[in-house]
């Protein structure tokens, strides 16, 4: 089990973090969990990679040898997923750079690069395979392993969360877009050298975060390295943010359940930061 004191805050976001976030959809967060709490993630990140829960991608389409597996949900049915996603400093992070009163949990997914797995992460948008609208959405990226460009270090293309383009979502591993998605097909940003260049990487270490915005173009270089690259994505939602069915996305089973134009709530998506007063302590509720 999570210990409490693993979860506590380690330091508040300052305000230039803020703005980097909003200027470019991404922002490197050094030193905002405690790596004790990033450490004790790996077992249970281990059972899911043991488990029916996760893909080989690489094997989906073709691949041998080395893999890139991924999965999600598991806060719903594994505690320790639960206590990380929910209880850690992750919502109040989302909460800061979102500028959200309320925070909501999405998803989280496990997503792990072995050694020498020549599988690319495909340029994509999150929100393409979200079945949300609204622009207070985010993802923090948790390295389980100390990451950099050669061990397949997220790129992300800044600025790119203020296109208004709807991205057609792909199958992660090759840029094809889902059969049926509508929207744009995400640019070849390898191919263009300005969009190429002016790709954002970084080293991070167990106890950072990197957060972007759904709205923001990333993707990923192989694992080249003779280390492992594993991470925990979990992915946060606003206010503003509202269900909304888009065709030719898969549908998960609380999905099916959610109507078009609702906000985020309870159970099936988690209230995980509130900055509002307890019921109890309103001033309307004081007067009279
Ligand atoms: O870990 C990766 O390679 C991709 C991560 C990603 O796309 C995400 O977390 O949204």
């Amino acid at each position: 089990m999570i210990s409490p004191e693993l979860l506590q805050d380690v330091r508040p976001i300052t305000d230039d973090e803020v703005a980097t976030f909003e200027r470019d959809g991404v922002v490197h967060l050094i030193g905002v969990l405690n790596p004790a709490l990033v450490a004790a993630m790996s077992d249970p990140l281990e059972a899911v990679l043991a488990s029916p829960e996760v893909a080989d991608l690489g094997a989906m389409v073709g691949g041998t040898g080395p893999t890139f597996v991924a999965g999600t949900d598991h806060f719903r049915t594994r505690p320790d997923f639960a206590a990380f996603a929910c209880r850690s400093p992750l919502p109040a992070i989302a909460a800061a750079l979102l500028r959200s009163q309320s925070v909501w949990l999405v998803e989280d997914s496990v997503l792990v690069k072995e050694p020498g797995s020549p599988h690319r992460t495909q340029f994509h948008t999150d929100l393409g395979y979200f079945h949300l609208r609204g622009a207070q959405l985010c993802t923090t990226w948790v390295p389980l392993d100390a990451t950099g460009p050669a061990s397949g270090m997220v790129q992300y293309l800044p600025g790119s969360h203020r296109l208004s383009h709807d991205y057609r979502p792909n199958h992660f591993v090759d840029p094809t877009p889902l059969p049926d998605t509508v929207g744009e097909v995400v640019p070849d940003i390898l191919a263009d050298p300005a969009l190429a260049g002016a790709l954002i990487t970084v080293e991070a270490l167990p106890g950072d975060v990197v957060i972007h915005h759904a709205r923001t173009i990333h993707g990923g270089p192989a694992n080249s390295s003779t280390t492992r690259r594993r991470a925990i994505s979990v992915r946060y939602g606003g206010d503003d943010v509202r269900h909304l069915r888009k065709p030719g996305v898969p549908v998960s089973r609380w999905q099916q359940a959610a109507v078009d134009g609702t906000p985020l709530a309870d159970p099936d998506w988690p209230l995980v930061h509130s900055a509002r007063p307890p019921r109890a302590a309103r001033a309307s509720d004081l007067s009279g």
